[in-house]
């Protein structure tokens, strides 16, 4: 506190505010970050009565309907449709030449399955009701809809291994399903296959506390996960605004990025250990809790990031950092670009091992956060800012942390790069900083209909990129662009009032050639899906996708599991495609 005091002073003299100090606010100590799973260093009385601004638990339930928020007391109910306020907009399947057919290959559901899969799992566990259904088939973004007439919640990987056996000899095809919070319509079915949801497996199963390993069912959720290593005086090594949601099974076969990457990297990284259910019912137990096992092929990375398409997985082994007792969060504005550039290779420098996010945002996207999200407000109210960023350090020592993150945002100031700033004064604060940054997809689809695009590339290229789209599509649209800048990662949304052909024409394949022009990724945290299945070549070479191919052909060749999506339809040919499918 005295140090910050002192910094006080000290950026008073610089004449520029970077403190909001809201001496009204009042928190208790060691409140559990909501967004990070780690305690905060504020030493005042919450009062939780002030839901503007507090944040996860309720302002996911309160004002994002789509995020099932699972710590204690807190929603679990998950009400899509009605009531969630996003208004609908379906792609027009119709007009999108990528589309795929049905492979006719692919057996129908009939009432002998139906019996069969109710007599492995009982009357809970096969599903056919509507409304659960129509959930089910509809992805987040509601883009994506597909038109499966049942859904099956095994309980075990047992379970998992009948299902998958018994569809692989009937070829019923198969879409694996986490918390359905996916981006590029991977997660709901695309005809009429089968929803395999893990909900239902979803628990703890070890947690070895001197080397910080969980061992967990795929079915658990990120924030249940969260809070369960919080008690424990540990922490996820992945964040994401999804987290009251999504599914560490489906963080894996995403090989989910997050808020926290440049800090804690990959789950290629942290994940020590899979098991998972192949398209013909074998169990491959890879389950391992090593930190080092050099024998042979280590296959458990084919599952991180194969969003399913080579088998189920049903139990993960991750590697766990402990919860340190120091965290700062700074809200800072930049007046250009190429500030928030050379912010960030300062920050690298300066803060050194303590800086565990680097987020940014530009001005579209605050805009947006603030004109369609509830109880939040602008931390820096004096002016507009072209850019906004992140700055979140984590530490063990807090006197040592908030010299060093004070020294660094003054000199920013001195040299320029900051225009403005504030540093989260208690949890509160913090959160609501957080919830502007994690809330723009959601802001996103209250505006509109939305063509999402999750790059990597070259951090000196990536607002090129969004002026040239701006400059494409004129007043047609609003150009947002946000992302972990730290991790060279853009997410580049346009919104619209509603899908248009001539619109997206103008965006693809100019964004792809674009990026593959820079040498970036069309998929740098999202996946492939639905959506870049047909894509894939703008980042990986044609041998590269053969031998992708021919991995898929060995491990599933029958092609049931999460068919069209990953790999072009044309590397995996399909016998008897019917007509393309029409939406209206
Ligand atoms: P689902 O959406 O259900 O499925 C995703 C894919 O994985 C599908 O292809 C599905 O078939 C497959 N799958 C799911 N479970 C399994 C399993 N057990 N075995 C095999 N395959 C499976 N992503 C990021 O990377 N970083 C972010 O910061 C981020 N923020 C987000 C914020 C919001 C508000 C939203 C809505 C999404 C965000 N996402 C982010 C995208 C999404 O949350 C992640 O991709 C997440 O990892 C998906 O997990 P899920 O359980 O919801 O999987
Ligand atoms: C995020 O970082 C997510 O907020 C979602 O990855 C990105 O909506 C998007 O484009
Ligand atoms: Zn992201």
């Amino acid at each position: 506190m005295a140090n910050l005091l002192a910094a006080y002073s000290l950026l008073r003299r610089s004449s520029r505010k970077l403190f909001d100090s809201r001496p009204d606010l009042n928190f208790s100590a060691s409140i559990r970050s909501v967004n990070s799973g780690l305690t905060y260093n504020f030493t005042q009385k919450c009062d939780l009565s002030r839901q503007d601004v507090c944040y996860r638990d309720q302002i996911v339930s309160k004002h994002n309907c789509f995020l099932r928020s699972s710590g204690s007391g807190v929603l679990t109910f998950f009400p899509r449709g009605e009531g969630s306020g996003f208004p609908i907009h379906y792609r027009n399947l119709a007009s999108m030449a990528s589309t795929p057919a049905r492979n006719k290959s692919f057996s129908m559901v009939n009432s002998d399955d139906i019996s069969y899969f109710k007599k492995i799992l009982g009357e809970k566990g096969v599903v056919q009701e509507e409304e659960k259904l129509d959930d089910a088939n509809t992805d987040w973004m509601r883009k994506y809809k597909g038109s499966s007439k049942l859904m099956l919640q095994p309980r075990s990987t047992h379970e998992v291994s009948q299902i998958l056996h018994y569809c692989n000899t009937r070829c019923l095809a198969v879409v694996p399903q986490g918390g359905n919070t996916g981006l590029v319509g991977g997660s709901v079915p695309v005809f009429d296959e089968v929803i395999v949801s893990l909900s239902f497996m979803n628990n703890v199963l070890s947690f070895d506390k001197v080397n910080g390993i969980l061992v967990c069912e795929a079915g658990c959720i990120l924030e249940n996960l969260i809070s369960f290593l919080d008690n424990e005086g540990f922490i996820m090594p992945l964040d994401l605004g999804a987290k009251g949601s999504c599914q560490i099974g489906g963080n894996v076969s995403t090989n989910a990025g997050g808020l926290r990457l440049i800090r804690y990297g990959s789950l290629h990284g942290s994940v020590l250990g899979l098991e998972a259910v192949l398209a013909n019912g074998t169990v491959l137990d890879m389950l391992g809790t090593l930190r080092k096992d050099n024998t042979g092929y280590d296959l458990k990375h084919l599952f991180i990031g194969s969003e399913g398409s080579l088998g189920i997985v049903t139990k993960v082994s991750i590697l766990t950092p402990p919860k340190l007792s120091s965290v700062n969060l700074a809200f800072l504005a930049c007046k250009d670009y190429i500030s928030c550039q050379k912010l960030l290779s300062a920050a690298k420098t300066k803060l050194g091992e303590i800086l565990s996010a680097f987020e940014f945002l530009d001005i579209n996207a605050m805009d947006l956060v603030l004109k369609h999200l509830d109880g939040l407000r602008d931390p820096l109210p004096s002016s507009k800012h072209k850019f906004y960023t992140l700055i979140e350090t984590t530490g063990s020592t807090e006197s040592h942390d908030k010299e060093k993150l004070e020294a660094f945002l003054l000199q920013s100031i001195e040299s320029g790069l900051l225009t403005d700033g504030v540093l989260a004064q208690d949890i509160n604060q913090a959160s609501a900083f957080w919830r502007i940054r994690e809330g723009v997809p959601e802001a996103l689809m209250k505006a509109g209909a939305v063509y999402k695009y999750d790059l990597s590339l070259p951090p000196e290229k990536m607002y090129d990129l969004v002026e040239e789209m701006r400059g494409r599509l004129g007043a047609e649209a609003n150009v947002v662009a946000y992302g972990h800048l730290g991790d060279g990662n853009l997410h580049l949304n346009i919104s619209t009032r509603q899908y248009d052909d001539s619109v997206l024409t103008k965006i693809e394949p100019f964004v792809y050639e674009w990026t593959s022009k820079h040498r970036g990724s069309i998929s740098a945290e999202h996946g492939l899906g639905l959506m870049k299945a047909n894509k894939i070549h703008y980042s990986k070479t044609a041998e590269t996708v053969q031998l992708m191919a021919a991995i898929k052909k060995l491990l599933d060749p029958n092609g049931i599991l999460n068919p069209y999506k990953v790999l072009p339809t044309s590397v995996l040919p399909q016998s008897g495609e019917e007509e393309p499918k029409t939406e209206a």
